[in-house]
């Protein structure tokens, strides 16, 4: 047996729910086998990391495990058979072995999760922390036996009809000590499972009418909610980042954690920058409005990239249809942000992307992710290559080069004054603008793809 072979088999036991797929292997782009990768490669060396240390890649238990195809207007489509036990804990068993069976064939390296997609929530909190604790366990076998970890945990503080006014912003206390239990619960779980993050997001943390809303109490109490959970797990032995997901709407009508701006003003304002990153996301970004890179520049600027949920969105509409990965200008544009911000180091990037609700084989899920896993080993090499070998960062230097010297650098030095400034343009008279030239930086990227 091979080693590959040896590893799967530790993981999935003698019932594997994706017959007839093997571990996915790299097998270049003349390849025509769909079940293979094109170009992500994991050992292959891209600015001195692999590939698989760079993009650290993950699984998002919700929609690849948990999801069946269900929407406003119909039920579910797929009949995954990992999901047919009625037993609550069969069902979670079951869950857990398709999804290492999944993650160790795609040769992901990590996984994230809500509380309550391991296993079904109880009708009390002790019998939810019984059916999480002892699922975890299970999980725990199952990360040694694969070397697969976890990226980041989460609770799952919107579902439930508790939490149809919010959680953490919730108007009644008795509702956010219900959800102080919850999160209590899912950062024990992360820090059992040596999770590498904790993600907020806002799920209804946000409101439908401003009539009803006392908008600064309720922040105030999102601020009071976070700082618990950080001392609460930095006492419990956490070493990991916590990050917060920007979302603008939906399922609230405003969102509170609106974009990655509005994000880290409140993480100033209630001095958790120390401890939070943020976790962007493509078709969260583009909801608010912004391209992804933009969100993603946000953040880096303010040294708080932390992690990214890799999805699409479907620009002929305005919902959040976390399509997977492909479109290569996007996904290169956002690569040239994170190299230049010095790549992931607890974070990684989780696909929160699900299968199209028509796209009902077991494959299908490994071609979807294997699609999305090519696009950004694409992308990054690419990226690479542009900040490398293309004059791209010496134009966007020399763009800004009457800033490096002379009255420039003293403006930049705060050295002027309103009266200074008004002297050189008496001096200079009228000057004439230097070319913008988009086009040529847009036309380096279709160069290097
Ligand atoms: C929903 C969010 C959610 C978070 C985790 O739109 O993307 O899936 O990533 O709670
Ligand atoms: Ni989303
Ligand atoms: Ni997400």
């Amino acid at each position: 047996m091979s080693d590959i072979k040896k590893e799967i088999n530790l993981v999935t036991g003698s019932r594997p729910f994706f017959k007839g797929i093997d571990r996915i292997k790299y097998e270049g782009p003349s390849s025509d086998n769909i079940l293979s990768f094109k170009h992500y490669d994991e050992n292959r060396v891209v600015a001195g990391k692999t590939m698989k240390e760079h993009l650290r890649f993950s699984v998002a238990y919700w929609h690849s495990l948990c999801g069946a195809g269900q929407d406003m207007f119909g039920g579910d489509t797929k009949d995954w058979p990992w999901l047919a036990a009625s037993d609550p804990m069969q069902k979670a068993r079951d869950k857990m072995d398709a999804a290492f069976e999944l993650i160790t064939k795609l040769g992901v390296p990590f996984y994230c999760f809500h509380d309550f997609d391991l296993v079904a929530e109880g009708a009390t909190v002790a019998e939810s922390e019984k059916r999480l604790t002892s699922i975890v366990e299970y999980a725990k076998e199952k990360q040694q036996a694969s070397n697969v970890g976890l990226l980041w945990g989460t609770a799952n503080l919107f579902s439930h009809r508790r939490y149809m006014n919010g959680a953490a912003t919730n108007p009644e206390f008795d509702i956010i000590a219900q959800a102080g239990a919850q999160l209590k619960n899912a950062l024990d779980a992360t820090i059992a499972l040596g999770g590498a993050g904790y993600v907020f997001w806002g799920g209804r943390e946000g409101y439908m009418s401003l009539l009803n809303t006392n908008m600064k109490r309720e922040q105030e109490h999102l601020g009071r909610f976070l700082t618990m959970a950080r001392d609460y797990a930095r006492k419990n032995g956490f070493k990991g980042c916590f990050y917060i997901e920007p979302k603008p709407m939906e399922p609230t009508k405003h969102q509170y954690d609106y974009d990655a701006s509005t994000v880290l003003g409140f993480l100033r304002q209630y001095d958790l920058l120390g401890d939070f990153k943020l976790n962007v996301e493509v078709n969260h970004a583009t909801l608010a409005g912004h391209t992804f890179q933009h969100d993603l520049q946000v953040a880096a600027d303010a040294n708080a990239l932390g992690s990214i949920d890799a999805n699409r969105g479907d620009y002929q509409n305005g919902w959040d249809t976390d399509e997977f990965p492909m479109d290569l200008f996007e996904v290169t544009q956002a690569m040239l942000v994170i190299l230049e911000a010095g790549g992931f180091t607890t974070g990684g990037i989780n696909f929160d992307a699900k299968l199209r609700r028509n796209s009902t084989e077991e494959s299908d899920l490994f071609i979807a992710h294997i699609n999305g896993m090519d696009t950004f080993a694409r992308s990054l090499v690419v990226a690479d290559r542009i900040l490398q070998s293309s004059p791209y960062r010496q134009w966007r230097k020399e763009r800004y080069a009457s800033f490096d010297s002379g009255e420039g650098a003293k403006f930049e030095a705060g050295q002027l004054s309103l009266e200074d400034l008004k002297a050189i343009a008496v001096r200079n008279g009228e000057i004439t603008p230097k070319s913008g030239k988009q086009e040529l930086y847009e036309s380096l990227i279709n160069k290097y793809l």
